[in-house]
């Protein structure tokens, strides 16, 4: 018996990950069995940030259970958005973030939102602000599209992927920072790194100095400095640039060295290189890597419907069964 969701905000919200990654590609090898399961009910997808990935399998996904959909880009189709409860909304923002939600929740049966942090303000950021702002004011079932600290659903596509791949019970799983030289948000590294928690694997993080993860999210990872030392033997190289945790927000290294290669690649077992995307080409990833045999990278995009869809079905057969 699978506990109810109502939120999907983390791994937290599953109580099993191995049941999950199951049902999801159970659903993959019969994506329509369920397609009466949403009849009538609307999901909202609302974007703060841009998307290809996320939008479109999520689309896929709730089509493939009969719901219907909406979309809003809140930063150029909506009014401006204040977040600051009691705040004297005499400047720039049109509409509160109160009535936002709760109006969203009128036409919607399920929300999904993708609110960025803005990389400025620690607190604010992991507290999650905008989230919990739209969980509370619109009482409906919220799933994150990637929110300031996490990204699950991608998180969740990644573990099927692994599964999908895997050649031996327990793969070693490299979580690799490599170069960007704009301030990326931690969300894709934190939520990876959460969900290696709940799956069998020898789970090791690379990255420079001053780029430790949250501890929370780290969990009980090895942190190895040396890139080429982490990447010996494994069976998966995730790959990932993040801002700094601990200098909220900063680029500290540029160091091309970080750049994942063919030739690092070579010291893995199976040159499994995996990616969320987008991703700069040959800045951060050589052609050599993204174009091999070994590249995962568009059965991850793929499994995002997957994970979306079994998202989705269980919030409509806990709330709405
Ligand atoms: C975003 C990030 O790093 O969180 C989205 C990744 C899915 N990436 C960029 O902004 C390039
Ligand atoms: N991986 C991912 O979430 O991609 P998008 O930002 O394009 O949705």
């Amino acid at each position: 018996m699978v506990k109810p969701v109502k939120n999907f905000l983390s791994a937290l919200d599953v109580d099993n990950v191995p049941d999950i990654i199951q049902e999801a590609l159970t659903l993959k090898a019969d994506p329509w069995r369920y397609e009466n399961l949403g009849r009538r009910r609307t999901l909202g997808l609302i974007f703060f940030n841009p998307s290809l990935r996320t939008r479109l399998s999520t689309q896929k996904a709730a089509q493939q259970l009969g719901m219907n959909i909406l979309t809003i880009n809140v930063q150029q189709d909506g009014w401006t958005l204040e977040m600051e409860d009691g705040a004297m909304m005499n400047a720039g923002k049109t509409e509160h973030i109160k009535e936002a939600a709760g109006v969203f929740a009128q036409y919607c049966d399920i929300i999904a939102v993708r609110c960025f942090p803005e990389l400025l303000d620690r607190q604010y950021d992991y507290q999650e602000t905008v989230l919990n702002k739209i969980i509370k004011y619109s009482g409906k079932p919220v799933i994150s599209l990637e929110s300031a600290t996490l990204h699950p659903l991608q998180s969740l596509a990644d573990v099927i992927t692994i599964e999908e791949h895997k050649k031996v019970k327990k793969p070693k799983i490299v979580l690799s920072w490599a170069p960007h030289f704009k301030a990326l948000p931690q969300a894709v590294a934190n939520s990876f790194a959460q969900w290696m928690q709940y799956i069998d694997c020898e789970f090791v993080i690379t990255h420079p100095k001053g780029y430790n993860l949250h501890p929370v999210f780290a969990g009980n990872a090895k942190i190895i400095h040396d890139q080429n030392q982490a990447f010996e033997d494994a069976d998966f190289v995730y790959v990932k640039n993040w801002s700094s945790y601990e200098n909220y927000g900063q680029v500290l290294c540029e160091d091309p060295s970080w750049r994942i290669t063919a030739e690092k690649m070579a010291l893995t077992k199976t040159g499994n290189f995996m990616h969320c995307l987008p991703v700069r080409r040959n800045f951060k990833v050589e052609d050599a890597v993204l174009d091999s045999a070994g590249s995962l990278v568009l059965q991850q995009a793929h499994n995002r419907v997957y994970s979306a869809q079994v998202v989705l079905k269980r919030i409509l057969e806990s709330q709405y069964g």
